[in-house]
């Protein structure tokens, strides 16, 4: 995408959702030629020749740092629906649910997808989403599963414990850490997390095969009747996940499945520092549980990115 390689503007098509509050931006036309390839592959060509493409869709003056961006393309199984590479301010996502909702949500908006159920391509694995009756999408996610149970970690405050789970993303999940989960403490838990954050990098507390835990998610006592608990999520970039965050739901019903205190077929209610809500359920599987997490995206918006050859901001602003 040199500013050379064209006279106008480049043209970038997308529809702007949100899901439970946490927005996403499709990307449906006017993305990086990837070739062929299963999403890992593309995702690393994607991370290694295009990160212009995405500072420019996530980044300021047309994103800004909470949206998470879904790059549609074909799948390499014809049977599957799509293909999604997920994108944020700082990077790339392996997994992304209310994304994935997102996605749903902008696919029925186009015609694109009926009812019944879609297999959706991700780099970490197949997902699968359908559409229910109260207008919310379900995602069967991938497999998720407790890493480690209780660890301790040493924050400048004392010691947490906390525990180490997969769910399309590394999380490190805690209960026991004493703030109050409202959201007029938005900058305090933020940077609680980031503390953590920073702490699990020098302290060498890794998922498996020494992956960078790079979401923390913090537990507590839920504010409406219909949830179980509440939760503050902070992503990789320092954002705060507006909605229940759909991976790290997974993670928390890994956990609790690990724990004893989750079954097949109960549902798990999980309200975000917003107040809005993920509901979701697992069925055993080999190492963890496979989950499925449901809940609700709007349409925000339809819009053509225009990046124009002289805009000094093309790329967005990057850092
Ligand atoms: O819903 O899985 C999720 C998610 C990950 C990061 C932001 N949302």
């Amino acid at each position: 995408m040199s500013p050379a390689a064209t006279a106008g503007p480049a043209r970038i098509q997308v529809v702007d959702s949100h899901t439970e509050g946490e927005p996403t931006r499709v990307v449906i036309a006017g993305g990086p030629d990837l070739g062929r390839g299963s999403a890992a592959e593309r995702l690393a060509r994607f991370r290694e020749q295009h990160d212009r493409f995405r500072s420019a869709v996530c980044h300021e003056p047309r994103g800004f740092d909470a949206l998470v961006g879904a790059l549609l393309l074909p799948p390499e199984d014809p049977a599957a629906v799509a293909q999604v590479l997920y994108f944020n301010n700082v990077g790339m996502l392996g997994m992304c649910v209310h994304g994935t909702i997102g996605v749903a949500e902008t696919l029925r908006h186009l015609g694109r997808a009926g009812p019944g159920t879609h297999r959706l391509e991700t780099p970490v694995g197949e997902v699968r989403f359908s559409y229910q009756a109260d207008g919310s999408v379900a995602v069967e996610n991938v497999e998720s599963y407790r890493q480690a149970h209780a660890v301790e970690l040493r924050l400048a405050q004392g010691t947490v414990r906390g525990d180490v789970a997969w769910g399309g993303n590394w999380f490190f999940l805690v209960s026991d850490h004493g703030q109050a989960l409202s959201l007029d403490r938005l900058e305090a838990l933020t940077a609680y997390c980031w503390g953590i954050r920073q702490a699990l990098g020098e302290q060498g507390i890794t998922g498996a095969n020494g992956q960078e835990i790079d979401h923390v998610e913090l537990f507590g006592p839920p504010t409406r009747p219909d949830a179980d608990s509440r939760n503050f999520v902070l992503c990789p970039g320092g954002e705060y996940d507006r909605s229940p965050c759909g991976t790290g739901t997974s993670a928390k019903m890994a956990c609790l499945a690990a724990a004893g205190r989750l079954t097949e077929g109960q549902v798990w209610r999980q309200e975000s520092i917003i107040g809005s809500r993920f509901t979701g359920t697992v069925r055993p599987s080999a190492r963890g549980v496979i989950p499925t997490v449901a809940g609700r995206a709007w349409i925000t918006a339809e819009s053509t990115l225009l990046l124009g050859p002289d805009d000094p901001y093309r790329d967005g602003i990057r850092r």
